[in-house]
């Protein structure tokens, strides 16, 4: 095998080892809840941060320094990286990966010269994955980085970059299909307005409706056995981005009939963005059987925009996993590192530092999650809280069988409500910072 990266095999060593090549929690085979923490977990690396991702930002060029990359975006450049990101992938011991067409293969004089770039990454890939058994945990379309999306993609004013992103995405569509991906993902790069004074709003809606809807008509039609995932954003590119949420996706879903096909793809650096934590937006989601995977990054709390930091935070990654473990698993889904290492952090050996560092993280707050759990403390604390829903005018209510009538009479009756207990948030932070360490 071709060796770009002078790292043996990466393995788990235990809480105490001060390997940093090494795992201290994820151990892929140890049960969890009676499931191995790989099956839980579902690590997937992004292909465009960690094989295409130079660490430019606006203020210099990238300085990534990459001794495989001769920095072209050729189609032998794309074919040497299949075995770069094979090499690495292996040696981290992630099974899956997750990339946009544009990442793999570059785009081509015309559409039919792309696809046809495509189908030579694919073959290769293809061969990648039977031969190392990594798997595709997600394609999508890349419909924000070349200038004919620069009003957007399917909400564009104009109609022909709507047909050239159906036609992109078809092929998109196909090639997951080829290469058996277990979802698709539909982030919306460019889809919202930059002002509303030069923008039909209603129009551009309609039109995005009108495209998922088409996107899942052709997902019937050839049988691609793939989940369909919406990444909501709030911001950035644009002003405002029409997914902007799971509140808003889902109020769009209901209203284009499409909340059947769709599920998310939960990114927490986009969740702050929106201002909501990574926890708001999962407990969102999942309540309404909406959370189908999760784009594991970070932001900074002194910034606001997708820094796209590595997910380290212990606190977080441990909420996130109490709300996977706490719907059964993420089932198609799983965590993809939608992170890119920081401009500064150039050497290729950062990408493993980075990986590694993030796997622990999370393996560490699945852990954490589960003894949550076990204990069932926080759980029956929060039972507590609501259990005058329970029995009496509460479970009537519940059930429905309740009205403003037999409301006022019970209330007139009662005369004042039973006295409120106290919320006890602190306590319930304490309780939880029991498990974190
Ligand atoms: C950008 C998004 C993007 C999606 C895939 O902010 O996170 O990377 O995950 O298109
Ligand atoms: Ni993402
Ligand atoms: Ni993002």
């Amino acid at each position: 095998m071709t060796q770009f990266f002078d790292v043996p095999k990466i393995k788990y060593e235990g809480p105490s080892s001060k390997n940093p090549l090494a795992f201290r929690h994820y151990n892929a085979d140890e049960l969890v809840e009676g499931k191995p923490m790989k099956e839980h977990l579902r690590f997937a690396v992004a292909w465009w941060h960690t094989f295409c991702g130079t660490g430019s930002d606006p203020f210099g060029p990238g300085c990534a320094v990459r001794p495989w990359d001769d920095g072209s975006n050729s189609l032998e450049m794309a074919l040497k990286k299949v075995d770069v990101a094979f090499e690495f992938m292996e040696k981290l011991g992630v099974p899956f990966y997750c990339f946009h067409d544009r990442d793999v293969a570059p785009e081509g004089k015309d559409l039919k010269e792309s696809n046809k770039n495509l189908d030579t990454v694919v073959a290769k890939l293809k061969e990648a994955q039977d031969r190392t058994g990594i798997k595709l945990l997600w394609g999508t379309a890349n419909l924000f980085s070349n200038k004919r999306f620069v009003h957007g993609a399917s909400t564009s004013c104009n109609a022909d970059v709507f047909a050239y992103a159906a036609a992109q995405v078809k092929k998109a569509m196909e090639v997951t299909k080829e290469l058996g991906g277990v979802n698709y993902v539909f982030w919306g790069g460019r889809e919202g307005y930059m002002s509303l004074l030069n923008t039909q709003l209603r129009r551009e809606l309609d039109n995005l409706g009108r495209f998922l809807a088409m996107a899942v008509d052709y997902r019937n039609k050839i049988g691609l056995d793939a989940q369909f995932l919406i990444e909501p954003k709030p911001k950035e590119p644009t002003t405002h981005q029409y997914d902007s949420d799971c509140a808003a996706c889902m109020a769009f879903l209901k209203t284009y009939g499409l909340e059947k096909e769709f599920k998310f793809n939960i990114e927490t650096n986009h969740a702050t963005l929106a201002g909501h934590s990574m926890g708001h937006e999962l407990a969102y989601a999942s309540s309404y059987g909406m959370l189908g995977s999760i784009d594991a990054n970070r932001g900074d709390e002194l910034l606001g925009w997708d820094t796209d930091q590595f997910p380290t935070n212990l606190y977080t990654n441990a909420q996130v996993m109490l709300a996977v473990l706490g719907q059964g698993g993420l089932g198609r889904g799983g965590l993809n590192f939608d992170a890119k290492v920081r401009r500064d952090s150039f050497e290729p050996i950062d990408l493993f530092y980075a990986h590694i560092g993030a796997m622990d993280a999370f393996a560490h707050g699945l852990k954490i999650a589960a003894e949550i759990r076990k204990d069932g403390v926080l759980k029956e604390m929060t039972e507590k809280r609501y259990a005058s829903w329970e029995s009496g005018v509460g479970a009537q209510i519940s059930e429905g069988s309740a009205s403003f009538e037999t409301l006022e009479k019970y209330m007139l009756e009662k005369g004042e409500v039973t006295p409120n207990a106290s919320g006890r948030q602190e306590l319930f932070e304490a309780v939880f910072n029991r498990y974190i360490g």
